[in-house]
């Protein structure tokens, strides 16, 4: 089978490609990426002469590119991991997230359309589902809760979900949609929390925690969410949505502090600081339909995909390191400056 994986340099692309490799080596992923400042051809580097593995810089908004590919490679199977992701950038410029997110969606479901294709795939968030109140535990984002969005970020990831429905029912496309909680684990850009605080610990620097600290977050171990969707393409139903998370919900203060726990760090770093615009409350995924439906369940406990996540950071200082030092360096005097 041959699998076109696009946002492949990114965080859970590259984790997707590794698991793929790994599990399914008579497969051939060929990875499409535009390489934007998410985008580290570092972290592909050991595959890069692989024989069932090819990369190619394209953005997944250049129509003619991506029909190339199609109808040199024959792909049976497209999963969309290429996106803007992070939400703090949506909010200072939110153009590119709409094209890339929705439009780019569009091209490649559109080249589905012409050259044929067994399955699209595309990755989407729980933050489709807006957020959930801290004072009702008891509720969760099933596939069924309706779309209702805050950011930028959000929002555009909710259109693309949108099309890919109408591209099913309208032209038939055979699609599926899987709706993740927040990752974490190795090669996370270190604007996400986590690895922003890792980097910052290590390097002594505060610890930016906004509003309160109080928001909640389900986490999931990236390569439970490779397993989730690795299934979804090979088992899942066509049309269907399958929400993927771990019943992982920590408070972000609770994950700064852990952090500096881990690195022996004090916690006299944490500074708090002014709280994101329209900053969501609580995220919080009901996984029973992928569980019963292809009996995904996650397989590591955060206590321990912590530790790993925390001693890949600091056995990688290089990936990280080279990031930090060019143009991030603006993002984040321009974020944190004077937040
Ligand atoms: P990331 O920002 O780390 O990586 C995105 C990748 O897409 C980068 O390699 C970038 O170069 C590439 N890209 C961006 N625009 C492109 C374009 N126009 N053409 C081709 N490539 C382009 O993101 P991530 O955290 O790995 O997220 C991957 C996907 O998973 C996204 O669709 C995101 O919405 C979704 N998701 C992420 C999380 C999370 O916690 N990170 C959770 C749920 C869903
Ligand atoms: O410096 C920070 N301080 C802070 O308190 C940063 C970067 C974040 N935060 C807070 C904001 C959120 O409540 O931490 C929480 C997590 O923030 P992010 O890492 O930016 O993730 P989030 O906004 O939850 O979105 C993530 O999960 C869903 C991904 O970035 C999205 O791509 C995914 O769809």
């Amino acid at each position: 089978m041959t699998i076109i994986v696009t946002g492949g340099a990114g965080f859970i692309g590259s984790n997707f490609i590794y698991y793929q490799l790994r599990e399914h080596p008579q497969d051939r992923i060929i990875c499409l990426d535009s390489l934007t400042y998410a985008g580290n051809l570092s972290t592909l580097e050991p595959i890069m002469k692989e024989r069932n593995f090819r990369f190619e810089k394209i953005d997944i908004t250049d129509r003619k590119a991506v029909h190339q590919i199609f109808e040199e490679e024959e792909p049976q199977v497209v999963v969309n991991f290429a996106a803007e992701s992070h939400v703090d950038r949506s909010i200072e410029d939110p153009e590119v997230f709409l094209r890339t997110n929705v439009l780019g969606t569009a091209v490649l479901m559109d080249a589905c359309r012409k050259f044929g294709i067994k399955r699209y795939h595309q990755v989407s968030t729980d933050e489709v589902y807006g957020d959930l109140p801290l004072d009702r535990p008891d509720l969760f984002f099933t596939e069924e809760t309706p779309i209702h969005t805050s950011s930028p970020y959000s929002a555009s990831k909710a259109s693309a979900d949108l099309l890919v429905q109408a591209y099913h029912r309208t032209y038939d496309l055979p699609v599926t949609i899987s709706r993740c909680s927040n990752n974490y684990g190795p090669y996370h850009f270190p604007e996400k929390l986590i690895p922003l605080m890792i980097a910052n610990a290590l390097q002594d620097k505060p610890l930016p925690v906004y509003g309160t600290g109080e928001n909640v977050r389900d986490w999931l171990y990236v390569e439970d969410h490779c397993k989730a969707i690795d299934l979804i393409i090979r088992e899942g139903t066509v049309g269907e949505i399958y929400n993927v998370g771990g019943h992982n919900e920590m408070a972000n203060i609770d994950i700064v502090k852990l952090i500096c726990k881990e690195l022996g760090k004090p916690e006299s770093l944490i500074t708090y600081v002014t709280d994101r615009k329209g900053h969501d409350m609580r995220y919080a995924i009901d996984p029973t339909k992928i569980h019963n439906e292809l009996g995904w369940l996650p397989q590591t406990k955060f206590e321990d995909g912590i530790k790993k996540t925390v001693q890949w950071y600091l056995e990688h200082r290089t990936w990280w390191e080279t990031i930090i030092s060019g143009e991030y360096q603006n993002y984040y005097e321009k974020m944190y400056g004077n937040r």
